[in-house]
Order: C-alpha cells, then sequence, then structure tokens
C-alpha cells in the first residue's frame, strides 16, 4: 500500500491520512512530494484521482480525499479501532468529522498550517473566531460526553482526534485564546508521538507554498 502526501510544514489534509497510518504502524509506503512541484503533478498525472493529496494506492484500489481514505484503513485494518465502538458515540464521531472536513472555510483561509513559523500579534477576522469558538464546542461536546475513557475527544483515539489534528496545528503559529477543555486537548495532542514525528518532519522541509504563507512578521520555529 502507497499513500502520497504533500509537505509536512504545509499539507492538513495529508497530516491526517499520515497520523493515522503512523499511529497504527499500517504496512503503508508514504511517498511525500512538494506541493505544486512538477514532481507531484507529474505522479497525480497518472491517477484518477485528479490535482490534489493525499491519495492512497491498494494494488490497483485508488483512494482520494482524507475523509475516505480515513475510512478505507479503518475497514482495512479493523485492529485500529478507527470509531468508537458504541452506536451513539460513533455517530457523533462521523458527524464531527463530516463537519472538519467540509467547514471552518474562514479559519482555514485565515491561518493555513505553516510549522516552521509563528506569527506573533496576528489577528483573525469575526468569521475566523467564530469557527474556533464552533471547534472548541465541538470538543467540549465530546470531551463531556464521550471522553470518560482517556484524554481524547472518545476517550482512546479515533478519526475525529485525527481530524482535529490540523486546526491544532494552525493554533500553534496564529496565537489563539483557547478554553480549558481546548488547552488540555492541545496537550493531548502535544504529546502524541506521531504528532511530534509529523513537526519534526516539518520542520525539516525547506519548501515554500507562497499561498500558504501569511502577510505578516514572523519567528523562525526551531523545535517542537
Ligand atoms: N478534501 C480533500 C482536500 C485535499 C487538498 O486540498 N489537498 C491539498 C493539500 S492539503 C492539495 O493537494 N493541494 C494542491 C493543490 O491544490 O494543487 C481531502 O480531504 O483530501
Amino acid at each position: 500500500m502507497k499513500l502520497i502526501i504533500g509537505n509536512y510544514n504545509y499539507s492538513t489534509w495529508s497530516m491526517c491520512a499520515w497520523l493515522f497510518v503512523h499511529r497504527h504502524e499500517l504496512p503503508v509506503e508514504v511517498k511525500c512530494y512538494d506541493l505544486n512541484s512538477d514532481k507531484l503533478n507529474q505522479v497525480l498525472s497518472k491517477r484518477f484521482s485528479g490535482d490534489k493529496v493525499p491519495v492512497l494506492l491498494d494494488g490497483d484500489t485508488e483512494v482520494w480525499d482524507s475523509l475516505a481514505i480515513l475510512e478505507y484503513l479503518g475497514e482495512r485494518f479493523p485492529e485500529s479501532h478507527a470509531w468508537p465502538k458504541d452506536r451513539k458515540a460513533r455517530a457523533v464521531a462521523r458527524s464531527v468529522c463530516a463537519e472538519f472536513h467540509s467547514s471552518f472555510e474562514a479559519l482555514r483561509t485565515e491561518a493555513p498550517m505553516n510549522l516552521r513559523k509563528r506569527f506573533p500579534g496576528y489577528t483573525l477576522s469575526e468569521a475566523a473566531l467564530a469557527d474556533l469558538r464552533r471547534i472548541q464546542e465541538l470538543w467540549r461536546y465530546c470531551r463531556e460526553n464521550f471522553g470518560k475513557g482517556g484524554p481524547w475527544l472518545f476517550g482512546k483515539p479515533t478519526v475525529a482526534d485525527t481530524l482535529s489534528a490540523p486546526a491544532i496545528m494552525r493554533f500553534r503559529s496564529v496565537e489563539v485564546e483557547l478554553d480549558e477543555t481546548a488547552t488540555d486537548y492541545c496537550r493531548t495532542m502535544d504529546k502524541c508521538p506521531s504528532i511530534r514525528e509529523w513537526i519534526c518532519l516539518a520542520l525539516k522541509e525547506t519548501h515554500r507554498v507562497d499561498e500558504d504563507e501569511l502577510d505578516w512578521p514572523s519567528e523562525a520555529v526551531t523545535e517542537i
């Protein structure tokens, strides 16, 4: 099985697929390419999926779009327990994932993931702050109702945590005020070995994607 992803520093959707593979030590070969590069375009031009990463190849099965990849891997490797066991919790986890996958446009546009930089004093618009409030509401709802068995949204780690991770990576670059639940949840993410490994890989990269760079004074990040 092969997973094609984009830069560790910038590619949030790649991060979701990669995290699941890494956390569960799945037998998947990862191929990382620079976003917007000729090499990536060349690789993707041979695929049906289009011009975006991540893409998962399993024999002659091609799976694209991060959420579909996570569903596929969860099904292919049931021992990964991708979703909560309880039906109600599972329904909520799927709703959270769908919302992360389809929403928060303002926050995504204004605060791209850029793990090599911090932007002190950068302020978000009211629309992005509304996204931030909703994300915290989601995390609080999951933690309060389903999170008794551990520090993750549903106690044990699930795909809902995987899809939440990029939001937390955005908050590393752009300072935001978080409530207590979100602060604790960020700490849980920060301790996760797969998250730390992803950040390490990002810090080693040098490729720059202009569209994901903010027009704001920055500080370089050199360690996790
Ligand atoms: N909804 C898709 C979005 C994929 C996506 O936008 N990927 C970005 C990188 S994070 C990409 O491939 N960008 C390259 C481009 O737009 O040319 C998913 O979840 O996989």
